[in-house]
């Protein structure tokens, strides 16, 4: 038995579209900031006597995540050589699959505390190999402050792995994130993928950009330059949302609110000189990012938007890691 916690994280340069399905392999590299106050925490225990993996999340069985963690479970029982079921238990202290990026820390969480109760014995970039096929974006997880994941150009995906970049404490951005729905997306992250590869006509424009973006947005961090880090980010998201609208049927994954959260944003940026910038991902909510101490004042301006619901502010954190066994009552 084992038990880890991961804290999602915000992609500045975007992963949208696959190389690979069947190993999950990214089209495109991207690049993350881990968060501090949003977290995973699951607990996996293997038992002979199951007949099958269990899944509890937030204290309720659920089916679809179960069946995906079984998919990802095989992998890890694969490795080990063991035919064991697990039981795990997960919770998480923010919206699931409302575009929060709650796969990314569930992932992380569940193969850092499988591969541990296994006896796997995986470093880091073993690891991101192996939590990336459960889902991308977990593999940044992984690590804290601002990380990379490569999208690797070997058929096998050995050098599809997430990276550190730089440690949160060395540039202690904030993040500002305005709920403005809790509804389950209605077009999961995979399929969306597909769709858009499929159908987008931006797609390919899309993937001719990715690499000069990864190289701005790592320059960008490594200098601490906030304004050409937001500059970047914002395009990043933009084309990512511009594919996702042009594919068939289109992906309209903001609402209205989303739309009002952008312009309010950019107005605190140019009227009022606050830095800070957007990103929105495959979800209605929107991340501010700022310095630490603008962080009050962009909340207070967030929570004013007709329609948000909730408003979460978080510092940069750490990579996933192993905990004390919790009470889950
Ligand atoms: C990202 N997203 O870079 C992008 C931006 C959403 C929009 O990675 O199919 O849940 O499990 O690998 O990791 C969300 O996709 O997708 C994601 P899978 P994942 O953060």
């Amino acid at each position: 038995m084992a038990t880890a916690q991961a804290q999602p994280n915000i992609a500045l340069i975007k992963y949208w579209g696959k190389r690979d399905t069947a190993l999950n392999l990214s089209a495109t590299s991207s690049l993350s900031l881990t968060l501090a106050s949003l977290w995973t925490r699951t607990r996996v225990e293997f038992d002979p006597v199951l007949t099958g993996d269990q899944l509890r999340l937030n204290g309720a069985e659920h089916l679809v995540a179960t069946r995906r963690a079984t998919r990802f479970l095989d992998l890890l029982r694969k490795q080990a050589g063991s035919e064991c079921f697990a039981r795990v238990e997960t919770q998480n202290n923010f919206p699931t699959g409302a575009g929060l990026a709650s796969s990314a820390s569930g992932f992380a969480a569940l193969g850092l505390a499988a591969s541990t109760a296994l006896n796997l014995d995986l470093d880091r970039t073993a690891l991101s190999r192996l939590v990336r096929q459960g889902s991308g974006s977990a593999a940044r997880s992984l690590f804290g402050g601002f990380v990379t994941l490569a999208a690797g150009q070997c058929a096998n995906g050995e050098d599809a792995i997430a990276e550190p970049l730089q440690d949160a404490e060395q540039w202690p951005l904030s993040v500002v994130v305005a709920v403005t729905s809790n509804q389950t997306k209605s077009v999961g992250s995979s399929e969306g993928m597909q769709r858009s590869r499929a159908t987008s006509p931006f797609y390919s424009a899309w993937l001719d950009g990715a690499a000069d973006d990864l190289a701005a947005g790592r320059s960008a961090v490594m200098a601490r330059d906030f304004g050409a880090l937001a500059v970047i980010s914002e395009s990043s998201c933009m084309k990512m949302h511009a594919v996702m609208l042009s594919s068939q049927p289109a992906l309209m994954y903001w609402n209205g609110v989303t739309v009002t959260c952008l312009h309010a944003i950019r107005t605190l940026r140019e009227r009022d000189g606050v830095g800070v910038f957007f990103t929105v991902d495959a979800g209605p909510q929107v991340k501010a990012i700022c310095l630490p101490d603008d962080a009050q004042r962009v909340a207070a301006m967030l929570a004013e938007v007709p329609g948000v619901i909730e408003v979460l502010t978080s510092g940069l954190g750490a990579g996933a890691r192993l905990i004390d066994d919790i009470s889950w009552t």
